[in-house]
């Protein structure tokens, strides 16, 4: 295959509606900023172009709950966020937004350019309407009652609390979020883009064609929509916050987010063009452009089936690969920003990045962790003491000891300069790491060509590896010591010190794209100019100049302290615990909802076994942070209960307690542990929880009515 001419790679446009955590970085970011520093070492024409996604619901309702307007919301999180990427190294070409007029109108070019070739149709159909806002009620601003799991707090896309997708015709007792009441339907005209007519492109193009090249994860997720039925989907809503239709008839109506919005990565590469004196078209149009998407799974039909039928009738090139990772889980959770489980890119960048030790090698350490673990073809997790131990026993221990070690020996035992290669006394050892170093960089390239970032890292590392088993294989601090005797001997120092620098300078190619401040610290060390660290100049042993010395050893990486970790997770608990609180219904919520319960007869209530028992041991139960197992005395017998309250009591505390239990409660299964009833709690205005016991001890077992 011909080498593309020139490459467009993208990153996912994060919603400006609030910080982004380590998850996203991890999906849609580091990757995609490896693969263009990898690009732009091999001198490739590349564009990397992001930007904040401004439009959609998501907007609006972050303004409702800040109490301010939207225009402010994008302002806040588009800077906060552009912020957050540049502290953390990632190297967009540019960082845009979808609410700058060329946006607007690339968006409307390109809805007016199918609209007029007739590639939209338009359909009829009754949605609800708040009659007292006056307004047609986006999915999430409906809420109700959830028909799976029947919490009375599910919104019209999707209930918060069991997790399932829902439409708006599936609540029960909508009611709008703008009023309070309940909407009507009423009729209203949208235009479709009918996927159904591209389906056999669809099948050719990613069945077919990309079906090997193309992850199996994004493919199989495609197939499963093309085999489920593709239908015509709206591209406009009726909503006061977006791109309005370009259309005379279409007062109120917006372009859809998931229309305007992978248009942003148009408009970026328009602006990017401007401000630097180019041309952006051929970057859209010329079929030597290699179009490349990094995103996150939940994104792939975005990506994969609807815009790409977008840019086919548009004219544009279409992507060569969508590399889409699964998600970073976190201590055994999924991340998730309403339930506080989640760690922010900011909070990282405060409590380490500009902590005093911090700066460019904290950056280093997360963006190793994160493409160590990178959900590439599953799910995978981020966990404190993974991130500890990938600092502490792989790049401190393995690579940044190396460097520092060739240094150290270089400047004791070569005089600070870097030693000659003899010929003569080279032996089968030398030739092997020689070896290495040349294959490593072909299995890097292998390996990035193909998208696999984790497995070109560990390459990266494994070279640092085998250059630690070299040095001390030849120990040429032990063959120092014959000198005296033997004054040829400074020729296998050479050789060997010679070797481990050569090593080094390549490590520093090779680590480049994934470590760049790394890169960076050691072309001070080796006080050679950025070039060195070219693609080409890498698998090679002529980078450093014989004679040449060399500064003095710097700190790549410093070790992370047990004590770091347990605040963190610390502060994940708390995090938990305070979101949990916040999103307790108020007071006054839980006096209607208890007053909306119906009263039911004393037979009913006669049904319940409520008896008092004693706690006679707790403990937490793994990887569920709001569980406690307890064994409860009921008189008779120990019972084993399943309760939700370790976010407020720690297990030690509260043995001995009385509690009241529902005895007769069917038994459930919570993490594998059967749950024999259930303890009562009184919960106060602040979320707070409190045991409800009798005023003084009393013998297990006694009947409570
Ligand atoms: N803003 C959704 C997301 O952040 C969306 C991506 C747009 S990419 C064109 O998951
Ligand atoms: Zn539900």
């Amino acid at each position: 295959m011909s080498q593309p001419k020139r490459y467009l790679v993208t990153s996912a446009l994060p919603y400006a509606n609030g910080l982004k955590h380590v998850g996203h970085l991890a999906g849609a970011y580091i990757p995609a900023d490896i693969y263009v520093r990898y690009l732009r070492s091999q001198k490739r024409d590349v564009v990397f172009v992001c930007g904040s996604d401004e439009h959609g619901t998501a907007i609006p309702i972050q303004a409702t709950k800040e109490g301010t307007t939207p225009r402010a919301i994008i302002d806040k999180y588009h800077e906060a966020m552009k912020q957050d990427f540049e502290d953390l190294s990632m190297s967009f070409d540019i960082y845009h937004r979808t609410s700058e007029p060329i946006h607007h109108e690339t968006a409307r070019e390109f809805f007016t350019y199918l609209h007029d070739r007739g590639e939209l149709e338009v359909k009829e159909s009754e949605q609800y309407f708040d009659e007292a806002a006056n307004s047609f009620l986006a999915d999430r601003y409906i809420k109700g009652t959830c028909p799976n799991c029947g919490s009375d707090r599910a919104f019209g896309d999707q209930c918060e609390n069991c997790g399932r997708t829902l439409s708006p015709d599936e609540l029960i007792n909508p009611v709008s979020t703008l009023s309070g009441q309940a909407p009507v339907k009423k009729k209203t005209s949208h235009w479709y883009l009918p996927l159904g007519k591209h389906e056999e492109f669809l099948r050719n193009w990613i069945l077919e064609e990309h079906k090997d090249d193309w992850r199996a994860s994004v493919v199989g997720q495609c197939k499963s929509w093309i085999e489920g039925g593709l239908q015509s989907r709206a591209v406009t809503r009726d909503l006061d916050w977006g791109i309005q239709v370009p259309l005379p008839d279409a007062t109120g109506k917006v372009l859809y987010v998931w229309f305007d919005a992978p248009i942003g990565y148009v408009s970026a590469t328009k602006q990017w063009a401007i401000d630097n004196d180019k041309d952006w078209k051929p970057y859209w149009y010329d079929n030597d452009t290699q179009l490349v998407h990094f995103i996150g799974k939940d994104n792939i039909v975005f990506h994969c089936i609807i815009f790409p039928i977008m840019l086919k009738l548009h004219g544009n090139i279409l992507p060569t690969n969508v590399p889409a990772n699964e998600f970073l889980n976190l201590e055994g959770d999924k991340m998730s920003t309403s339930r506080g489980w989640k760690l922010d890119m900011r909070d990282f960048i405060n409590d380490f990045v500009k902590k005093e030790n911090g700066g460019g090698q904290c950056v280093d350490m997360l963006r190793y962790y994160l493409t160590q673990i990178a959900p590439e073809s599953k799910d995978s997790e981020f966990t404190w003491k993974g991130f500890q131990d990938a600092v502490n026993s792989e790049l401190v221990s393995i690579f940044g000891n190396y460097v520092n070690r060739t240094w150290v020996l270089m400047h004791k035992l070569c005089g600070g300069k870097v030693p000659a290669l003899h010929a003569d006394v080279m032996d089968e050892k030398d030739k092997a790491i020689i070896e290495t170093i040349a294959k490593t960089k072909t299995t890097i390239e292998q390996l990035l060509e193909q998208y696999k970032f984790r497995e070109a890292l560990y390459q990266v590392i494994d070279l640092a590896r085998a250059g630690n088993r070299y040095m001390q294989e030849k120990e040429p601090w032990i063959v120092a010591k014959r000198l005296n005797e033997d004054p040829a001997a400074q020729k296998l120092i050479d050789n060997c010190m010679h070797l481990c620098l050569q090593l080094s300078a390549n490590l520093a190619i090779f680590i480049n794209p994934f470590l760049p401040n790394t890169a960076k610290t050691m072309l001070h060390m080796m006080k050679v100019v950025d070039k060195i660290l070219d693609w080409e100049n890498g698998g090679k042993l002529k980078l450093l100049s014989v004679g040449y010395s060399l500064r003095e050893p710097q700190l790549l990486f410093r070790k992370i302290e047990d004590e770091e970790i347990a605040a963190q997770i610390q502060k994940l608990k708390d995090s938990l615990a305070k979101a949990t609180a916040a999103s307790a219904p108020t007071v006054e919520a839980k006096k209607e909802e208890q007053a909306a319960k119906p009263s039911i007869v004393f037979d009913d209530f006669a049904k319940i076994d409520l008896r008092v028992g004693t706690i006679k041991a707790a403990e937490k139960v793994p990887k569920a942070d709001k569980l406690l197992k307890l064994s409860v005395d009921m008189g008779s017998e120990i019972r084993t209960i399943v309760s939700g309250i370790a976010l407020h009591f720690q297990p030690e505390a509260i043995v001995g307690k009385q509690v009241v239990v529902v005895a007769n409660l069917e038994p459930r299964k919570m993490r594998g542990i059967e749950s024999n009833g259930m303890i009562l709690m009184a919960s106060d205005s602040e979320g707070k929880l409190h045991f409800v016991s009798p005023e003084s001890m009393i013998n297990a077992g006694a009947g409570v009515s």
